[in-house]
């Protein structure tokens, strides 16, 4: 049973010209992948990735580290997008324009069909040299479970080799971050899927697009992380209320 959705809501994602997707790690949550803030699996709790994730703990300990991104590359290699990410490739093909702006470090957007996806933190997929920023591509097999790995050295310089994602307290890449807030300044309609909005810049997206004019809508099953912008608040799972809203905007 499709749940029902506001009409005005409906009318305003079919007239919408420009539609903007924010996703985080909930929008991954339904294909396998532990979202940060999961209270049980989440790797926040785990790793606590504030302390993890970053240059520092990687020149700290780059076997620890470059394990940490080795184990989560492979489980993205076994996942599968889940019907969230379907309903927003689908989406690409019912709207004028829509652009897919992602926290997310993973290429399910991609596998799912949806196309230009914006990755403001980066792409587990992207390695590069710590010291000369060569890309890198060869890939040895990974052991099942490798908590620690030595990374592997740079063929030019014989930098170690990091993970192409945005640490914290890097900034955001220039091109894709400037893509992602104009998205934001010009889209009708910006719908925020699976993110706590605690990161920042990304977080301030949202609130720059309804300071834009465009009509907010959130898709969470744990909604409050957009408190005092006014939008649609639609309680739920991405795999669950994104196909059920594109079919009742599209029928
Ligand atoms: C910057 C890539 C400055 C890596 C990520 C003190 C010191 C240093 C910096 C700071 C500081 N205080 C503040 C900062 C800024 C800092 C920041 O915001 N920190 C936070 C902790 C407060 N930001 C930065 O450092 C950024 N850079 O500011 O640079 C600068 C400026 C100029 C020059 C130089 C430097 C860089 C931030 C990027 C960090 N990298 N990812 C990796 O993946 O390992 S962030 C990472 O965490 C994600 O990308 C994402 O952004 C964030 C997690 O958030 P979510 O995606 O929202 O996921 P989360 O688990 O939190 O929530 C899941 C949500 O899904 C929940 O709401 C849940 O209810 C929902 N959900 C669950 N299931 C479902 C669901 N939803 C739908 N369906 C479901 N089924
Ligand atoms: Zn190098």
């Amino acid at each position: 049973m499709t749940p029902a959705f506001p009409r005005d809501l409906l009318e305003r994602l079919r007239a919408a010209r420009h539609i903007m997707v924010l996703t985080g790690a909930g929008a991954s949550a339904e294909s396998g992948i532990p979202t940060f803030r999961d209270a049980l699996t989440g790797l926040w709790k785990r790793f606590d990735p504030t302390q993890l994730a970053t240059a520092k703990a990687f020149e700290a300990d780059p076997e620890l580290v470059w394990g940490w991104y080795e184990w989560r590359r492979t489980l993205v290699a076994r996942c599968a997008p889940n019907p969230g990410h379907d309903a927003i490739a689908r989406l690409q093909g019912l709207a004028p324009q829509v652009t897919v702006v992602t926290q997310n470090v993973d290429d399910l957007h991609e596998r799912a069909g949806s196309a230009a996806v914006i990755h403001v933190h980066g792409s587990i997929g992207a390695p590069r040299c710590f010291d000369c920023a060569r890309g890198w591509s060869s890939r040895d097999p990974v052991p099942a479970d490798p908590a620690r790995l030595a990374p592997p050295r740079c063929a030019d310089c014989g930098g170690m080799i990091r993970p192409g994602v945005v640490w914290f307290g890097e900034s955001l890449p220039p091109r894709e971050w400037a893509a992602a807030e104009s998205a934001a300044r010009s889209c009708d309609l910006i719908l925020v899927v699976g993110t706590s909005s605690l990161v920042y810049p990304a977080a301030d997206l949202p609130r720059l697009a309804a300071a834009s004019g465009a009509v907010l809508v959130e898709v969470n099953p744990d909604l409050g992380g957009l408190d005092g912008l006014d939008g649609h608040f639609l309680r739920g799972a991405a795999g669950e209320v994104l196909p059920a809203l594109i079919a009742a905007a599209w029928p």
